[in-house]
């Protein structure tokens, strides 16, 4: 393990870490992530930041429900999917702390890098869910979040924020990265990979997806139940899924919202003409020959 106060330092309390620039909180609790003991009927909901996490472990959580509202009701997403690496300093709240004292079969969070799993998921096969969305759109939530979350540094200008997010030095590091490490794995390990716009354009066909991925057997009232309360506007509404339960002093909802718009392509209403360009022409690079195709819009 690296010693967060011997690493360089990039951001107010972003750190390398195994050259991935990551919150000091997820460092210095790598011990427990790393000898985390999972279990194999663990089904883990992987995303790179502001991928669509939030609205993937909804559906998933309904579906474990059997479409029962009230139960997937019961608590915030964030206690029915713990963040696997993450504390809240405020609660002292560790996701591997909730995970351990969950009962089977658990739900868990993570945005790692796939070379940062804990091994144990790997040694127990769990299943994995992996959601990937477009790196503009991804770019501009990541923005929106800097602002709200009281955590992280402060985004600063959009042009600057960009040009971070391109470099990969923002929290959990590259994006191309970090899909591109995902798809790879998908050819030795049980991982279902999905994208976000294609959710957008087809929930009733990706969530079909999921329910086989999980082997479950559910009827069509039932999946049109979950598509219905997975819908945006739905969990916007929804305290249990807008992160209302946060308070403002870690997630500042006011700067901007955790459901803030949902759609594919807002990136146009941000990028420059330039920004584009110097985007397309980096992102042709990084991408070039490892088979991933997004849709920047739907
Ligand atoms: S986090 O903090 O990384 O876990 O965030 P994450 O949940 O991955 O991503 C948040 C973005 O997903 C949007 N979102 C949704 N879009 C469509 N439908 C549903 N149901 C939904 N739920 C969350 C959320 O609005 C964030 O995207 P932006 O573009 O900022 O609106």
């Amino acid at each position: 393990m690296e010693n967060a106060e011997n690493s360089f330092k990039l951001q107010e309390d972003t750190v390398l870490f195994h050259n991935i620039p990551m919150s000091k909180i997820i460092v210095n609790n790598w011990e427990q992530v790393e000898s985390f003991q999972a279990r194999p009927d663990d089904l883990i909901i992987s995303t790179y930041p502001k991928a669509g996490t939030t609205w993937m472990s909804e559906i998933v959580d309904m579906i474990y429900n059997n479409g029962d509202v009230t139960k997937s009701s019961q608590a915030p997403i964030y206690c029915r999917v713990p963040y696997m690496e993450f504390i809240m300093p405020e609660e002292n709240m560790s996701g591997i702390q909730q995970l351990n004292n969950m009962a089977s079969p658990r739900l868990i969070k993570t945005h790692l890098p796939v070379q940062l799993l804990p091994k144990s998921m790997w040694e127990n096969k769990c299943k994995i869910i992996y959601v990937a969305r477009n790196a503009k759109d991804v770019a501009v939530s990541y923005f929106y979040f800097h602002q709200s979350v009281k955590l992280m540094p402060h985004p600063g200008p959009w042009e600057e924020f960009l040009q971070k997010y391109i470099a990969g030095e923002v929290s959990y590091g590259s994006w191309h990265d970090h899909v591109k490490g995902w798809w790879k794995k998908k050819q030795e390990h049980p991982i279902l990979y999905l994208f976000y716009e294609d959710m957008k354009e087809n929930p009733d066909r990706e969530i079909r997806k999921v329910i086989q991925f999980l082997e479950k057997d559910l009827g069509e009232e039932v999946l049109e139940k979950i598509i219905h309360h997975t819908d945006f506007q739905a969990m916007k509404e929804n305290p249990m899924t807008n992160y209302k339960t946060i308070t403002p002093d870690l997630l500042d909802q006011k700067a901007s919202p955790f459901m803030r718009k949902g759609i594919t392509g807002d990136w146009k209403n941000h990028f420059t003409m330039a920004q584009n360009e110097v985007f397309d022409a980096d992102y042709a690079r990084k991408m070039e020959g490892s088979g991933l195709q997004f849709r920047m819009e739907i």
